[in-house]
């Protein structure tokens, strides 16, 4: 018998319309837990680094986590992986929702897709029972629309969809993948269904999943939901409200913008608006807010509610979470959040990525007024801003006229482009546009995470350590006085010496050595939550969470049967983590990929970047060049990845 995971994998090769249920090795789950971890391990077994994002061997791998389907609070993320279109890197959007339980109940852990369909289908997964079925009808259709469309087809409500809309279709390089309370955002896996020509995929499963110790993990679990409901009715004092609670940004309930609208230059913006949160802007904004949400919504088995149903004015209803809400608006310059209401909801149907998009859009609005873009490319472009951005938008889903090149994302738009665009796409990083948040001073820690984080976005790796010195001494031993959480006793000194200002503050502090260790802490819990597939909202996303590396090994453990301590756990997940690595650094990234934008922090110190980057790959047992070492791969039993990295020539000048 096999636990917490089904052991099973649907393999679906599209060209032939050959589906298989295959018996997966219950070694790989010891190796590499599940979730992301496993399809990372496919990924490297099956695609070679000579794939090209839209050659027919790219696969493409819905994968649910050893928790989905147990009754585990807030396990709810399935990870879709692929190569990227817009970095040629492995990316891993991932989305919550009802889809992995679905897909685990049906009796699978992974949904691994191969080749690409003649014409345009969609997947039925009922059980044992998988069809691919025609989805000529629903081309053309948006992706929430499609949802609908497909659960009244099947004649069953309870059917869970992920799909795409024109964007994906159209082979857009930020194209998402939609699916009921969520979405698969980053990286382009719209555009890689779309290629595949995958509409939709659909599950409905009635099974259930097998824990070894099902009464010790539900007593672990019922600490768990103690500490949900303490955490819940006991904010944390002295730090922002999005940080003072669990769940992913509460932007839903949250109506005071201040902080996010006048602090930070936002994505491809170039001014930052000290004094735009007026008394009419907050009233405003209030009331928008308060009209457009219906309802507060959760993903499976989660308590916090982080999402709303939005139903503005005469467009169709939708879900919206986190920061969608403010992304357009502050790109476009646009003051009225009704604009972002009502752009979400079309971006949404159109099914593109809300943070990369808005930076296209954008990068188009400057290239236009610097005279590159011309009046022949806008021809029929309102002059207003926001008219200039639902303009664009429909342009770029459909690839017409200028969209078409705007499709590819700034980084290669501006290279197709030229006439100096280039100088324009002044916001990315490993080809991949940053939801930027452009600051005064370098931030170590930060640059770390942005620098070295295969997602190449801060929200996988960030997370348990603050995000600012706190000012008082005071707060400092408050803080660090109840907080079981962490890994190791030593954070709490490095955090009471923290000052906002001095010797002990940023950029200097914490030292180098200090930022390696504080991040790969947090991207270590990020590694073991996207291998269970809980959310981060409810762990390594979230000041003091109620999942961490002192409960986490006793819910594997009995959950799975296999007995994993803290050692141990580290290492499975670290394992992952250098596969991941090894593979990217085979798909061609290095050292030289890992740098912020230039102007990300107006001050920027040279030689301690280097020297944080230098320090952390050390840390990690990493080369000069961001490749793990023959001798860290020996250690984590990766000597096969060792050997192919000799074997083409990546440990030559390193
Ligand atoms: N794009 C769409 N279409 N819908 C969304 O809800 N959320 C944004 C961004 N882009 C969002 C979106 C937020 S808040 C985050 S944190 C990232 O997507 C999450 O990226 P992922 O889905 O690739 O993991
Ligand atoms: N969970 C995991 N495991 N990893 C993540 O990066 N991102 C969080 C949250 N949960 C995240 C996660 C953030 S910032 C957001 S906005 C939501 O997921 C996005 O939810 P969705 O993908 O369901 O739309
Ligand atoms: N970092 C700072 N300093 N302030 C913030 O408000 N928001 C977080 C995260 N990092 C936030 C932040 C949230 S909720 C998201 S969704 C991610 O930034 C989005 O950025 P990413 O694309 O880098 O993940
Ligand atoms: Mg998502
Ligand atoms: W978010």
């Amino acid at each position: 018998m096999r636990y917490a995971e089904t052991g099973y994998n649907l393999e679906i090769d599209l060209a032939t319309g050959n589906i298989e249920r295959v018996e997966t090795d219950p070694k790989m789950m010891e190796l590499h837990l599940g979730g992301l971890g496993t399809a990372v391990k496919l990924h490297w077994d099956r695609v070679p680094p000579e794939t090209k994002p839209f050659d027919p061997g790219n696969l493409l791998i819905f994968s649910t986590g050893l928790f989905n389907g147990t009754p585990a609070y807030s396990a709810n993320r399935t990870i879709v992986s692929f190569i990227s279109p817009q970095t040629g890197l492995l990316a891993y959007p991932m989305m919550g929702g009802f889809f992995s339980s679905e897909l685990k109940y049906a009796g699978y852990d992974k949904i691994i897709f191969r080749n690409k369909s003649p014409e345009w289908v969609y997947i039925w997964i009922h059980n044992n029972k998988v069809e691919i079925r025609d989805a000529t009808h629903l081309v053309g259709k948006g992706a929430v629309e499609t949802q609908d469309l497909i659960r009244e087809e099947l004649k069953d409500p309870r059917a869970e969809v992920a799909a795409i809309g024109l964007a994906g279709e159209n082979r857009v390089f930020v194209a998402s993948i939609e699916q009921s309370r969520s979405s698969a955002s980053r990286g382009g896996g719209g555009a890689i269904m779309g290629d595949k020509k995958i509409k939709a995929v659909a599950v409905r499963g009635t099974g259930g999943v097998n824990l070894a110790r099902g009464p010790e993990f539900m007593a672990h679990l019922k600490e768990v939901e103690a500490y949900i409901n303490y955490r819940n009715t006991n904010p944390l004092p002295g730090v922002m409200t999005i940080l003072s609670g669990i769940g992913s940004p509460q932007e839903m309930k949250h109506y005071d913008e201040k902080w996010h609208t006048e602090s930070f230059v936002w994505g491809n913006a170039r001014r930052r608006r000290k004094d735009f949160w007026t008394k009419d802007i907050e009233e405003s904004w209030k009331k928008t807010q308060k009209e457009a949400i219906k309802r507060y919504i959760s993903c499976y088995n989660c308590p916090q509610q982080c999402g709303a149903l939005i139903g503005h004015k005469d467009t169709p209803g939708y879900m919206m979470k986190c920061f969608s809400k403010l992304t357009y608006g502050m790109a476009a310059y646009v003051d009225d959040l009704e604009f972002g209401f009502e752009i979400a909801q079309r971006a949404f149907e159109y099914g593109v990525d809300s943070f990369s998009t808005p930076q296209i859009l954008a990068f188009a609005v400057e290239l236009y007024e610097a005279g590159i873009l011309t009046d022949k490319d806008f021809e029929g472009c309102p002059s207003d801003n926001a008219g200039r951005f639902f303009w664009l938008l429909d342009r770029m889903v459909r690839r017409e006229g200028i969209g078409d090149v705007l499709a590819e994302g700034t980084y290669w738009a501006a290279r197709k482009i030229g006439k100096g665009a280039e100088k324009y796409d002044h916001n990315t990083i490993k080809k991949h546009e940053q939801m930027n948040i452009k600051l005064g001073m370098l931030d170590p820690l930060y640059f770390l995470m942005y620098s070295t984080n295969e997602k190449i976005s801060i929200t996988q790796i960030e997370g348990n350590w603050p995000q600012a010195a706190f000012p008082n001494r005071e707060d400092r031993e408050a803080f660090v006085e109840d907080w079981p959480q962490i890994p190791d006793e030593k954070f709490k000194q490095y955090f009471l010496d923290w000052e906002p200002r001095g010797e002990k503050s940023n950029p200097y502090y914490p030292t180098p050595q200090m930022c390696a260790e504080i991040v790969d802490w947090m991207e270590m819990l990020h590694n073991i939550d996207d291998a269970l597939c809980i959310c981060a909202g409810m762990a390594s996303f979230c000041l003091k969470p109620p999942y961490h590396i002192h409960n986490y090994p006793k819910l594997i453990s009995t959950a799975t049967g296999m007995d994993v301590d803290e050692a141990g756990l580290k290492k499975i997940v670290n394992r992952s983590r250098n596969l991941h690595r090894a593979y990217n650094n085979r798909l061609g990234m290095s050292r030289a990929d890992e740098k912020p934008p230039e102007d990300h922090w107006r001050r920027r110190y040279p030689e301690l970047e280097e020297e944080l980057l230098t320090t952390y790959y050390t840390y990690k047992g990493w080369n000069y060049n961001g490749i793990p070492t023959k001798e860290r791969l020996h250690e984590l039993d990766l000597d096969y990845v060792a050997q192919d990295l000799e074997k083409r020539g990546l440990y030559q000048d390193g």
